[in-house]
């Protein structure tokens, strides 16, 4: 799918399609999720994370794209998460934050090595919303996250991210978060952007699933959850594919 993933994203959501990304933590990858993947109908792999430890990110990806058709998308925690073997990645701007390594430093180092390649990019505002405890990405990205009880805040910010130009908002409770972002945030950045919306952080069941897509998500993002227990990818992408909005 080179060139087309934030196409197939956009049109899926003007047909009121909702779409479920499968977050992969290279660290944790097993390769046995492909197969529970496909068949579950998983629409994006998302490979990345705030901080990766043993080196497997290339050969992550590697694997994924020998064994599956699934597109993959770079989910960066830093600059470092680059591969030419990836169908795109998530240019993130941290705009939730006020850390300027985040919202174009980062940037900068990549663009070079990015230029070079043939990744589709797609320009993201990334916003950090507090999950209930402190998240990998906010500690690492020394930024606070947007209180989650603050709509009115990841609104504004949103727009700010529309208005410059991003072409994707991605809502982010962290991973692992006790409470996903909330339905009342998510309907307020929808309904007052035209961008697509992915949602992520602390989905765990199906249930979590439906009600991220019924407030407006384009896209779920889900992660921890599946790795724990890979016989939730099925049910949650059957919620999310099943969406009535
Ligand atoms: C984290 O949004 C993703 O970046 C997924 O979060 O691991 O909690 O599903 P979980």
């Amino acid at each position: 799918m080179r060139g087309g993933i934030l196409k197939y994203i956009t049109s899926s959501g003007e047909r009121k399609k909702k779409l479920f990304a499968l977050l992969i933590d290279p660290d944790k990858f097993d390769p046995s999720i492909i197969r529970v993947a496909e068949k579950a109908g998983t629409d994006i792999f998302l490979v990345g994370g705030s901080l990766i430890t043993n080196g497997n990110f290339e050969s992550c990806i590697v694997s994924l794209k020998k064994k599956s058709r699934i597109p993959v998308l770079i989910f960066p925690g830093n600059s470092m998460q680059v591969s030419k073997h990836a169908d795109g990645i998530l240019f993130l701007s941290l705009i939730s934050g006020r850390n300027p390594d985040m919202l174009i430093g980062n940037h900068v180092l990549a663009a070079p090595v990015l230029k070079h390649s043939d990744l589709e990019i797609i320009p993201a505002g990334y916003m950090l919303i507090d999950g209930g405890t402190v998240s990998s990405a906010a500690y690492m990205s020394h930024t606070l996250p947007i209180p989650s009880g603050k709509s009115d805040i990841a609104l504004a910010t949103a727009m700010a991210g529309e208005m410059l130009g991003l072409k994707l908002i991605y809502l982010e409770a962290g991973s692992g978060a006790k409470i996903p972002v909330s339905s009342e945030m998510i309907k307020a950045v929808k309904k007052n952007i035209s961008l697509p919306v992915m949602v992520g952080g602390g989905i765990r069941s199906a249930a979590d699933a439906r009600k991220a897509c019924a407030a407006g998500a384009d896209v779920v993002v889900v992660g921890n959850a599946a790795e724990k227990d890979p016989s939730l990818i099925s049910s949650i992408a059957k919620a999310i594919h099943s969406a009535i909005v």
